[in-house]
């Protein structure tokens, strides 16, 4: 087998991609032994040509932390994903449909970091004592797939389907709640689609953190203060066209309302 790419030539696709609004059919199908620390490389390099065109990291994600995710996506492997400012999302702004390919909504707990954390080796209960709020979130994915079809390595690649972020207005004190039992309702047009608690998240949001810390750790980085983590969707994501109106809500951390922006007709 011959193959075409390289770690270099994906990482320009995959920004294309984005920059064009433009999916394709995942690399894997042709370069079938790219492995997940390739990968891995792949996503530190859009990374680096992210910050060169003026981007700055604002913190991290967890992709595939919840069964939910994990069924729908068929990989039962959490991965660890760059956030920038680019991928901030005001509450009360509409999903960026101009900018994305085909996004989807899904709820998630977001730490917000007081003190910087070093892995390997950082614990649930260590991590959760270096957070300074706890916030409800909702993520924008948006593959670069096709379909959203894709295996570890190229979802790895692609910076795990990121796209942008809201952080509900409603912060607390991570003492101030049970991260198990802190549930969320998914909204679609006024329908409850789904729902879920924090404990959908590796059993506790914390233990995903925890993950994120250590996993940076073996690739040399730390969890800095001040960052944002998204700990990953507590359920499956709903789709977000023109003309939806979502909603998640949070038992103790407030609702988080995404507008899928004017239907293109009107
Ligand atoms: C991969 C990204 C997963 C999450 O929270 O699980 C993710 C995908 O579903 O496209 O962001
Ligand atoms: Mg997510």
């Amino acid at each position: 087998m011959t193959r075409d790419w390289d770690l270099d030539s994906v990482a320009t696709e995959l920004l294309a991609c984005e920059d064009e609004r433009r999916d394709r059919e995942p690399f894997t199908d042709d370069w079938t032994d790219l492995d997940l620390d390739t990968a891995y490389a792949i996503q530190d390099e859009t990374l680096r040509r992210r910050l060169a065109r003026g981007e700055r990291v604002v913190g991290v994600k967890l992709g595939l932390t919840s069964r939910a995710k994990q069924k729908r996506m068929g990989i039962d492997v959490p991965l660890v994903a760059w956030l920038t400012d680019a991928m901030v999302l005001p509450a009360g702004e509409p999903v960026p449909q101009g900018t994305l390919i085909h996004p989807r909504v899904e709820p998630e707990i977001v730490f917000v970091m007081r003190d910087r954390l070093q892995g390997p080796g950082v614990t649930a209960v260590q991590a959760l004592a270096a957070v300074d709020r706890v916030h409800g979130g909702a993520e924008v994915i948006d593959s670069r797939y096709r379909d959203f079809r894709f295996r570890l390595p190229d979802v790895v690649a692609d910076n795990a389907s990121s796209g942008a972020y809201v952080t509900g207005p409603v912060g607390v004190e991570p003492s101030a709640l049970d991260l198990t039992t802190e549930a969320v309702l998914v909204e679609v047009d006024g329908a409850v689609v789904d729902s879920a608690t924090g404990a959908a998240v590796q059993g506790n949001p914390a233990e995903a953190l925890a993950l994120a810390v250590n996993d940076l750790g073996r690739r040399g980085h730390a969890l800095e203060a001040g960052w944002v983590v998204l700990t990953g969707g507590m359920t499956d994501a709903v789709f977000a066209p023109p003309g939806a109106s979502i909603a998640c809500h949070f038992t103790s951390l407030g609702s988080v309302h995404i507008s899928g922006g004017p239907r293109e007709d009107s």
